[in-house]
Formats: structure tokens, sequence, C-alpha cells
């Protein structure tokens, strides 16, 4: 059976969470907990020399980053498809690109916006938030208007919209509605919390991560 080394409230290890709950695959879930350095044990940096969740074991294969994960679980367990068919190269690429814009332009500054956030208010850095908030709600526009005319970003549920699930069911309580007068985004959100698969993620908090 496969293993993910994951730690729960990890949002990449959450993306591949939902990667796995969609393609109906079974898997040993292993933590590793974050808050107690355990990604820096040696058995762990075998797996990972960087020591970051989520890792797969695949029998003998070990992948690590949530993106490469994805795109080995597509290779290897292609139904159903989480990435535009195979031949639509414009699509797939689209696919990606948003996956990539999840990843290093949503989840990174809302994970920096709980870690302030989560300051005693005293504490906080009242610019800082302020322009992660504005950074967001840029995001956010530059998404609904993505989805106009459609129901997911690339075509069909992808990669590209579960990227930015784990951080946009927690961005209400950072002060960023996503759905406020962005009537695209309400709808897609709706739409993807019909999923079973996003219902059922665990480890979704408010909670900041050590080492994002
Ligand atoms: N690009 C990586 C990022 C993984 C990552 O940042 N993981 C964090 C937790 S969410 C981690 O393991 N941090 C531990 C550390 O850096 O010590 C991916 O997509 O998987």
């Amino acid at each position: 059976m496969m293993k993910l080394y994951d730690f729960l409230p990890c949002p990449f290890g959450q993306k591949v969470r939902i990667v796995l709950a969609e393609k109906g695959l079974s898997y040993e879930l292993v933590q590793i907990d974050l808050t107690q350095g355990e990604q820096r044990r040696p058995e762990f940096r075998r797996l990972n020399p960087f020591g970051r969740v989520p890792v797969l074991v695949d029998e003998d294969t070990t992948v690590y980053d949530s993106t490469v994960i994805a795109e080995y679980l597509e290779d290897e367990y292609p139904e159903p498809p989480l990435l535009p068919a195979i031949g639509s190269s414009a699509l797939r690429a689209q696919a990606r690109t948003w996956e990539d814009i999840a990843d290093t332009s949503f989840t990174l500054q809302v994970g920096q916006l709980m870690v302030e956030m989560n300051k005693a208010e005293s504490e906080r850095d009242g610019g800082r938030i302020q322009r992660l908030q504005q950074w967001i709600d840029q995001m956010l526009s530059f998404l609904n208007h993505q989805l106009q005319g459609q129901d997911f970003l690339a075509s069909q549920f992808s990669v590209a919209d579960i990227g930015f699930v784990p951080r946009l069911l927690v961005l209400k309580d950072l002060g960023v509605d996503p759905a406020a007068n962005r009537g695209n985004i309400d709808a897609w959100i709706k739409r993807m919390l019909d999923r079973p698969s996003i219902q059922n993620l665990e480890g979704v908090t408010l909670e900041p991560l050590a080492g994002l």
C-alpha cells in the first residue's frame, strides 16, 4: 500500500490528500509532526533530503513536492483524470499554470497572513497584514475573472482548483471573504464543497505552520 508522509495542517499535503481521495486510492498516512521537528529526523531526511512534507512512497518510488506527487498519481492512476485530456496541451498547460499560481502566489501568502493573525494583537504588523490582504484580494479578483463562464479553472475539475482549496477554506476567518462581491468564486467554492474529497478533508485549521 502507498504511504503518505504528511502533517495534517499542511496545505500541500491537503492538496495531495484531495487528489488521492478523488482517485479513490487507499494509503497509509504517516504523520510527521512539524511542531516536534520530526521532519529533521534522519529516517525522514532519507525520503526527502529537504525535510518537507508531503512525501509519497509507492512501492520502490519516493516522490516529494505536492505538484510532482499529483503528476505522478495522474500518470500512474489516470482515472478519474485530474488534468485535461492528453492532447489538450493548451488546457493542460493552463491547469498546471494555475496550480503553480496557487502554490506560489496564494497558499504561501495566506500562510503568512495566518502567522500574523495568530500573534497577539499588540504584536501584529498592521502594514504587513494590509499588504497581504490586498495581495490575496487581487489574486481572488484575478481568479473571479478567470472563472467567468466556466465551472473550473481549466475547463474541468483539476489540480488547478485543488491547489486553491486548502487556503480558500480558511480565508474568511482571516478577514478576507473570498466570495464577497465575487459571484464566480462563490459558485466555484459551492461546487467544490459538493465533493466528498473536500468535505472530508482533514487538518483544515487556522493554526500557522512552522517552516512555511
Ligand atoms: N513545494 C512543496 C512545499 C512543501 C512545504 O512547504 N511543506 C512544509 C509544510 S506545509 C514543510 O514540510 N515544512 C517543514 C520545514 O520546512 O521544516 C510542496 O508543494 O510539497
